[in-house]
């Protein structure tokens, strides 16, 4: 009753597909015990959306990240709406975990582990299966698909899992990663997808600081004139840019396509 209830709820906000995991049917071994967000989880409700395809496969990268930045911004107040709706109706905590970040940024897990991992949380929800890109793809939507998770008290049964094959192993987005990230089954290289689909991330930005600090004055001037500055500008204010998709983009699972 109250799933459908939820569901419903999400759904008309504007959200693709929503799924229910009982916690402990969510098992992602490298990530923090969601304990840590809330102590009294016991379940999850997973929300998705779909990217738009004209985004995803735009050769502009503005236009790839723009409907990006547009599912991060309809994701986060929905998953506050929702959170909202859920407390106020079931008398129950909720706790959100956004699209991307914040993150970690400690020693150890340094932006590369979320506090859930929302891949593990959208399989248990019967949202979707992992794909050779490491990408969980979605029946319908295929590898175009992103996801937020709301952590609740209310003890709810998972959805029943996606037991049909989504990939079908055509190795595409092995081909088309330009980084050779995806060459190793089952796992990506997080480091070489990293230098090519964040250039304006950390890395760019302490490439650049260190390279500042020792340049000379007349240097460092031409230096914030440089484009390369002034991208890293632009990311310190919109946040973390990806400046490419390719995995998600050359991926034909997903009958829309
Ligand atoms: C940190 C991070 C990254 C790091 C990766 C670090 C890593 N090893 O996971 C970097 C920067 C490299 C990255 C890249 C990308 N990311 Co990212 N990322 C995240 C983030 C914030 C945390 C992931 C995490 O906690 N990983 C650590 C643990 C969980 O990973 P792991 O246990 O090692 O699992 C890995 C493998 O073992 C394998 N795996 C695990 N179990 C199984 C089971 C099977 C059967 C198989 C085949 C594989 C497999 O999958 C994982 C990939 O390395 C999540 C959001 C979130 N909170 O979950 C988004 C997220 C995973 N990213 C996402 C996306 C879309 C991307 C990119 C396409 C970039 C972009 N343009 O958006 C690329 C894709 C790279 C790829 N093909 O794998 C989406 C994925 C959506 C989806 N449909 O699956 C997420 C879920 C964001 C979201 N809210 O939707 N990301
Ligand atoms: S986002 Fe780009 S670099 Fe990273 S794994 Fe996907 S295709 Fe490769
Ligand atoms: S591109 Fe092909 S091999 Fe890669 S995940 Fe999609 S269907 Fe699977």
């Amino acid at each position: 009753m109250s799933k459908e209830d939820i569901r419903n709820y999400a759904m008309n906000l504007g959200a693709d597909a929503v799924g229910f995991a009982a916690i402990e049917d969510y098992q992602s071994k490298k990530s923090p015990d969601p304990k840590m967000i809330l102590p009294t989880v016991k379940s999850l409700v997973v929300i998705a959306y779909r990217e738009l395809d004209g985004s995803v496969e735009s050769a502009n990268s503005r236009t790839c990240m723009s409907g990006r930045m547009a599912i991060m911004e309809l994701s986060q107040k929905n998953i506050y709406l929702t959170g909202r709706y859920v407390e106020d109706k079931y008398h129950v905590k909720t706790a959100p975990v956004l699209l991307s970040y914040p993150l970690d940024m400690g020693p150890g897990v340094m932006g590369l582990i979320g506090d859930l991992s929302l891949r593990h949380a959208a399989v248990a929800a019967g949202l979707g299966v992992f794909g050779r890109n490491n990408l969980v793809l979605h029946p319908r939507f295929g590898s175009r698909i992103l996801f937020t998770a709301l952590l609740t008290e209310l003890d709810l049964p998972s959805d029943p899992p996606v037991t049909e094959e989504i990939c079908n192993d055509c190795g595409l987005c092995v081909d088309n990663c330009p980084a050779k990230a995806l060459e190793v089954e089952g796992q990506t290289d997080a480091m070489k997808c990293l230098r090519n689909s964040q250039p304006w991330g950390i890395g760019g930005a302490i490439g650049f600081i260190l390279k500042f600090t020792k340049a000379p004055p007349e240097k460092q001037k031409e230096m914030l004139m440089d484009p390369q500055f002034l991208k890293l500008y632009q990311a310190s204010f919109i946040g973390f840019q990806y400046d490419c998709f390719n995995c998600m983009a050359s991926c034909p699972a997903g009958s829309r396509l």
